[in-house]
């Protein structure tokens, strides 16, 4: 077999289905040989970063590694931001990327790739020789897992057509998500938790990923803390009663009362940042344990009282068991009168009605999206001034239906995202909520992407003519914000051109048509909604 087949069939054997791209000398017959000779879902994108990207969107929605392939030179500088996002969001993705033949000299694309990606803390793999391909490239999958992190895969473009003789790989993952320690610091968190009056159980990405749900929902009740999540594990305790939403910056008033009054926070898979503290205030004061499988993660943002190394589905566990044998009093933090308030409550009664004639209110287009759209949706949330008003518009099922694209700060990653999530997804919808700003730095170059596949993306356009975040911070300091302010196309028509269906939106009758129209979709849609940049609601701080 060649060289090129060999990567393909590689790919495929071991449950590789879908490869996203931009082909060129180096990677292009792998590339044909992955869709046309093993039965490969081969996606074109228009961009690297687009492609890099769409591996990342898979992965967080599929828990599977995502598979993304380049040629070299520009072609790899072109995914630098998408593997700073991988990176910082802890995606197992491998890119595979060809690298320029080393016997020639002159090669306009000859960059010294390794360089340029180490700094941006994906792994290297390089493959070492045509009779080690398939293990080098087995090898760079296994890593992508168990580091948790982007693997570039470097393959010489000399070697394409070089002849292999092919076996399958051999690859068993170890399982390593089932201990906990038997320790002096467990002993103290389970007294401390014993002793807790107003406790709370917080979920955080490391608790979806050990599967802890029922192990947490288990020892909340036998504690009667309250639960709450990150927002990265958003909607993880969905339709508990005793569920506070997210902690953090991003909590409704009756879950902020809550969590003041708290006097012990169980953080599970969380890292506490400064968004889950809300900058310390939220953990000030009271006793913090934190359980993570990953050492690092402990203590990383804030110190805890007591760390503990372990699986959070195991601890939890265990704490529970403990409380039990011990025959420990419920805290009596539950109450009515809290299940109440935080039913009660609506994202509505925040905010007065800003829209205009011309302009529509946010928050009560986005939470009427939220009504129109299936339930079993995929939600994925660019970045922008508007965001936090997505993030607490939308619910999701489950929190891998929820994608936060932000982990590196970047706007205009979202499309990508999305119809990386959309493959992972198929027979669900995708929403995307963009800023203007954000869909034209970097989703308009993939819209047609999404159009040419067929991916059900319909695109929440936040439309406040320019960029929000820095309009705001001209206005609060009295400065002219006229360089944020854009003078875009009509985005209804473009997405016309692009392949898809837009829809203005200025009036919530023009939602409905919208609506309506999202309703027959037979392409990707966008949503266009025209927005006051000076009637937005306030941001968190
Ligand atoms: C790649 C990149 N370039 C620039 C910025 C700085 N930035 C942050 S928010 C923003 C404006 C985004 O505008 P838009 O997408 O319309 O959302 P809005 O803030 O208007 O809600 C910009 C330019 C960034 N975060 N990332």
């Amino acid at each position: 077999m060649k060289v090129h087949a060999a990567i393909a069939k590689a790919l495929v054997d071991q449950g590789v289905d879908v490869l996203f791209g931009v082909i060129g000398d180096a990677n292009l017959f792998m590339a044909n040989a992955f869709a046309n000779e093993f039965g490969g879902r081969y996606v074109a994108a228009a961009n690297e970063s687009g492609a890099a990207l769409m591996a990342i969107g898979y992965a967080a929605v599929s828990g599977k590694v995502g598979v993304a392939t380049t040629t070299y030179g520009p072609a790899v500088t072109n995914t630098i931001t998408a593997l700073i996002e991988g990176v910082k969001g802890q995606k197992p993705v491998v890119l595979i990327c060809g690298d320029t033949p080393v016997e020639v000299r002159e090669s306009l694309q000859d960059i010294p790739q390794r360089d340029h990606v180490m700094p941006t803390g994906a792994g290297f793999e390089q493959a070492k020789s045509v009779e080690t391909i398939v293990r080098d490239l087995s090898f760079a999958l296994r890593r992508a897992v168990l580091e948790r992190r982007p693997i570039v895969f470097n393959v010489p473009a000399s070697f394409q057509w070089q002849d292999v003789d092919y076996r399958p790989p051999r690859v068993r993952m170890p399982d390593a998500r089932t201990w906990a320690p038997a320790s002096d610091d467990l002993d103290h968190a389970v007294g401390m938790l014993a002793s807790a009056k107003r406790p709370i159980i917080l979920a955080g990405r490391g608790a979806v990923a050990s599967n802890a749900r029922a192990a947490l929902i288990r020892l909340a009740s036998r504690t009667e803390a309250m639960l709450a999540t990150t927002l990265i594990a958003k909607d993880y305790f969905a339709g508990e009663e005793h569920d506070l939403g997210v902690f953090g910056t991003l909590s409704t008033p009756p879950a902020v009362d809550a969590i003041i009054e708290s006097d012990c926070i169980v953080a599970f898979g969380a890292s506490l940042t400064k968004y889950t503290t809300a900058q310390g205030s939220f953990v000030a004061g009271k006793r913090i344990i934190q359980c993570n499988l990953e050492p690092g993660e402990i203590g990383k943002n804030f110190a805890p009282d007591v760390g503990i190394v372990g699986d959070p589905a195991h601890v939890a566990d265990v704490m529970t068991n403990y409380l039990e044998e011990a025959e420990i009093p419920p805290s009596g933090f539950r109450s009515q009168e809290l299940s109440d308030r935080l039913r009660a409550f609506s994202l509505l009664d925040e905010v007065a009605d800003r829209s205009t004639d011309t302009t529509i209110d946010v928050r009560r287009a986005l939470l009427r999206l939220e009504d129109a759209v299936p339930a079993d949706r995929v939600v994925v949330v660019d970045g922008g001034r508007f965001m936090t008003e997505a993030y607490k518009a939308f619910r999701v099922i489950q929190p891998s239906s929820f994608v936060f694209t932000s982990y590196a700060g970047s706007i205009g990653l979202g499309l990508s995202y999305a119809i990386g999530a959309s493959f992972a997804a198929p027979a669900r919808p995708v929403l995307l909520v963009a800023g203007d700003g954000g869909f034209m730095l970097g989703g308009l170059v993939e819209f047609n992407t999404a159009a040419r596949y067929g991916v059900d993306l319909t695109v929440v356009l936040c439309n406040d003519g320019g960029y929000g975040a820095e309009h705001i911070q001209f206005r609060e300091r009295q400065i002219d914000p006229s360089i944020s302010l854009f003078n875009w196309p009509e985005f209804a028509e473009v997405a016309n051109s692009l392949g898809g269906r837009g829809y203005v939106v200025r009036t919530m009758a023009d939602l409905e048509r919208a609506v309506e129209g999202f309703a027959g979709r037979d392409r990707p849609v966008l949503i266009d909604l025209k927005l006051d940049p000076d009637r937005m609601p306030d941001r968190p701080r």
